[in-house]
């Protein structure tokens, strides 16, 4: 299985909480990913071996859809 880097938009990040809630999110369901999250840009940066369509739904079940 390999690796792929995922840029996502997510549009609610506003702050370090946001930013924690979804590096969270993304952890406690893909252990090994890599998360890094901007809030100034509201983007996020995941280095996983899941899908895009994996990391999205994971992302809309935390109350963060990607745009
Ligand atoms: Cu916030």
């Amino acid at each position: 299985m390999s690796t792929q880097t995922l840029e996502l938009d997510v549009p609610d990040i506003s702050c370090g909480g946001c930013a924690g809630s979804v590096t969270k999110a993304l952890k406690a369901q893909f252990p090994d990913a890599t998360v890094t999250v901007s809030v100034a840009d509201k983007h996020v940066t995941v280095q996983t071996a899941a899908t895009r369509e994996e990391i999205t739904e994971c992302l809309a079940e935390a109350g963060y859809p990607v745009a």
